[in-house]
């Protein structure tokens, strides 16, 4: 398979370099697409070197599939381009999410809605993939009424210059582009994109719908809260559960056990629950604090950590190309 990476020198394009050489993903040839000041430059993958190219030149290549993370505006413009050259294009950027022509995939939860037709194919927003592959098996066995989620973000959702913005904080430097309204070291900001007529922002609007869409109900409640904490390694979320049916303890905890890409971490008595420092560098998705909500019926609560550019990006969408190989649809 030749892949294109649009965004191949940003945070989430070298970790979709990473994945697609750690899951070995039959790559014969990368080409790697960034902005015009990137052209030229080198990208390491497997120890080859491949150079940068632009839009054009990569269209020219005739990739099978390019996986787009370089942000909405360029998603918007040149995915249909690659698209009409016939080249399938999973996009990482909020562009086609909630367009009804185009599919929001997550593997583990809904790949079987994709077929050969489709040459645009989204990928979620990082904290909606965590939750709704946690969501998953416990909807098909309780079936959710309502979703309450308190997240706790990670600097790495923002990109290069937002990790650039932590470290220099916390160096004292002052000089560093800030890229966060407020100082995000010692600090936690309620605030993730941009605030919408509502009240809320656009994250949070983002984990509705798209929860809708991935699990094909919009019968699911869901409320959010979404805030950006000093932290790399990934994404937190306080996840609150009420279902339409009773359930059992210790079956929601096999359920998410025996669930492909959860790993459950829940041994309070020897301190052991998930955490951005742990999940960092991983695939899985990593759930503990598994409880009753004591103070209504039919309800759990749950906190679930994820590596925001693995399973929240680069391993979802080379997930969505391996799904798309092993069907025959690249
Ligand atoms: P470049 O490095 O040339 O700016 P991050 O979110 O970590 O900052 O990464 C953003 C990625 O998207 C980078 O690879 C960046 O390339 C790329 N990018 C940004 N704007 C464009 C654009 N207009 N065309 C192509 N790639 C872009
Ligand atoms: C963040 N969730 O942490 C965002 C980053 O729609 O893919 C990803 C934005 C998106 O800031």
């Amino acid at each position: 398979m030749k892949v294109a990476v649009v965004g191949a020198t940003g945070l989430v394009g070298g970790e979709i370099l990473k994945v697609l050489a750690e899951r070995n993903f039959p790559v014969s040839e990368i080409i790697p697409v960034a902005s015009e000041r990137s052209i030229g430059k080198k990208i390491l993958f497997k120890g080859q070197e491949f150079t940068v190219v632009g839009y054009d030149d990569a269209i020219k290549m005739k990739p099978n599939v390019a996986i787009f993370s370089a942000g909405g505006g360029t998603s918007l413009e040149m995915a249909p381009k690659f698209a009409e050259a016939g080249i399938t294009v999973i996009d990482n950027s909020s562009a086609w999410r909630m367009d009804p022509t185009k599919k929001l995939v997550v593997p583990e939860v809904n790949a079987d809605v994709l077929t050969a037709e489709d040459k645009i194919i989204a990928n979620p927003n990082c904290s909606t993939i965590q939750m709704v592959v946690v969501m998953k098996p416990l909807h098909e066995k309780y079936k959710i009424k309502r979703v309450v989620v308190s997240t706790y973000q990670s600097v790495t959702g923002t990109g290069k210059a937002a990790v650039d913005q932590l470290f220099a904080e916390r160096a004292g430097d002052d000089s560093v582009a800030k890229v966060y309204p407020h100082k995000i070291d010692l600090n936690v900001l309620p605030h993730i994109d941009v605030f919408q007529d509502n009240g809320y922002t656009k994250e949070e609007m983002k984990m509705i719908k798209e929860t809708n869409k991935i699990m094909g109900d919009d019968s699911i409640k869901v409320t959010a809260t979404t805030v950006r904490i000093p932290t790399i390694g990934g994404h937190s979320e306080a996840v609150n559960i009420e279902f339409e049916n009773d359930f059992d303890l210790a079956t929601v905890r096999e359920l998410l056990a025996a669930t492909e890409g959860v790993i459950v971490q829940d041994d309070p008595a020897n301190f052991l629950y998930p955490m951005p420092i742990t999940a960092h560098g991983k695939d899985e998705v990593f759930v503990g604090r598994i409880r009753r909500d004591e103070s209504q019926a039919n309800t759990l609560n749950l906190w679930c950590v994820a590596d925001n550019l693995r399973k929240g990006a680069a391993t979802n969408a080379v997930q969505i190309a391996e799904y798309l190989l092993k069907k025959g649809m690249i």
